[in-house]
């Protein structure tokens, strides 16, 4: 979070308030699922004092933005880098939080080494597997009883249904997928294991993903939840969809989590937009720099509620919802895809001030 010396003092203020008057999240949804936040660098570091208040007061479970991927927890061969990781984890664990790990294999975030040979040639399926495990067990294990659940495959399909075309499948083909978690498993067979994707309403998607964990399931290899990432925006995804693909992942015996959620309140961008020069662009994607015209926020908030509702009537089989990030100004949709884009998909404004809808349950203090 961005804040200046004086708006720290009139947000201490307010959250004091806040404090007093208003519920926690993890309180309010206690009856249905946990509450949980991404965790970005200023908040794990404990220099955003007011974002850890808000954390604390409001999620039991957290996951890690950035801090444990594999270019920056194992950035060469020979050198792992815990430092920001192991705060993250004593964070949790000191507040008795639900503790996720994000993420063990994804082929973005992955350092180059990971492929390649010393003479830069790639490496074979073998070599491959090798480091997989080694990547896997030395991470797992050294949080093993203090990280309580992983993404252990991150945005392996895409939307027509087909395997992404990543170096992990270019070399192992699907079976990347089985030995991710097998390796997992391995490694601290009491931590859950989740697989994990955005564009979860997509069928094609979705159907390869119900065959995904199908098969894992059929050989004996354990799978908890399937995480469904939650980027939406006010035109995606279809409702009626994201219920289904729900549906589907829950036939398969296993939990489901809304892992990544927020809700961008700007246009979609649309790369292919027909607006020839980039003022007129950049004025067109980034309409609301002062602030979220009222009748945009109440379409915003009511589309949130919606899917909150939604949440909890499959509460039965989500056990997780996490936004991704705490408040506005926390959000990787800030600055993209234009430098100076001002962006409100979070639960929590830039005042720290909990979204309308929120508010709404907050008055009914649990849901039952
Ligand atoms: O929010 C994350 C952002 O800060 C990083 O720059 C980016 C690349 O590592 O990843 C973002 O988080 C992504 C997550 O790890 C996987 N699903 C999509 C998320 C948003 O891009």
């Amino acid at each position: 979070m961005k804040k200046t010396l004086s708006s720290v003092i009139a947000l201490s203020v307010l959250a004091s308030c806040a404090s007093v008057e208003q519920p926690g999240l993890k309180d309010v949804f206690q009856d249905h699922f946990m509450m949980g936040a991404a965790l970005n660098e200023a908040e794990i570091n404990g220099t955003d004092t007011l974002g850890i208040e808000l954390i604390k007061k409001n999620f039991n479970t957290i996951v890690a933005e950035n801090c444990m991927k594999s270019e920056v927890i194992h950035p060469e061969k020979d050198r792992y880098d815990f430092s920001l990781a192991d705060k993250f984890v004593d964070f949790g664990n000191e507040n008795g939080m639900f503790v996720v790990g994000h993420c063990l294999i994804w082929h973005s975030q992955c350092a180059p080494w990971f492929f390649l040979n010393e003479d830069g040639s790639q490496i074979d399926a073998e070599e491959l597997k090798a480091r997989m495990k080694e990547h896997i067990t030395t991470v797992m294990t050294r949080y093993k009883g203090r990280v309580h659940g992983w993404d252990v495959v991150n945005e392996a399909v895409v939307e027509d249904g087909s395997y992404r075309q990543s170096k992990f499948y270019e070399i192992l083909g699907e079976e990347f997928i089985p030995l991710a978690f097998q390796y997992a498993h391995e490694a601290d067979p009491d931590a859950e294991l989740y697989i994990n994707d955005y564009g979860m309403n997509v069928p094609g998607r979705r159907d390869t993903y119900v065959r995904i964990v199908s098969d894992l399931k059929s050989r004996g290899l354990r799978i908890d939840a399937v995480g469904m990432q939650g980027h939406m925006g006010m035109d995606y995804p279809d409702f009626a969809q994201f219920e289904e693909s729900l549906n589907a992942f829950a036939g398969t015996g296993v939990k489901v989590m809304i892992t990544e959620w927020d809700m961008s309140a700007l246009p979609t961008v649309n790369r292919g937009a027909d607006v020839a020069d980039t003022e007129a662009y950049n004025a067109m994607m980034n309409p609301y720099p002062d602030g979220l015209p009222e009748d945009v926020s109440a379409k915003w908030n009511e589309r949130m509620k919606t899917f909150m509702d939604l949440f909890v009537k499959h509460s039965d089989v989500i056990t997780r919802v996490t936004a991704w990030g705490v408040s506005d100004d926390d959000s990787w949709k800030n600055d993209w895809p234009m430098r100076g884009r001002v962006e409100y998909p979070l639960l929590f404004d830039r005042e720290l001030q909990p979204k309308a809808f929120l508010r709404e349950y907050m008055k009914k203090e649990h849901i039952k």
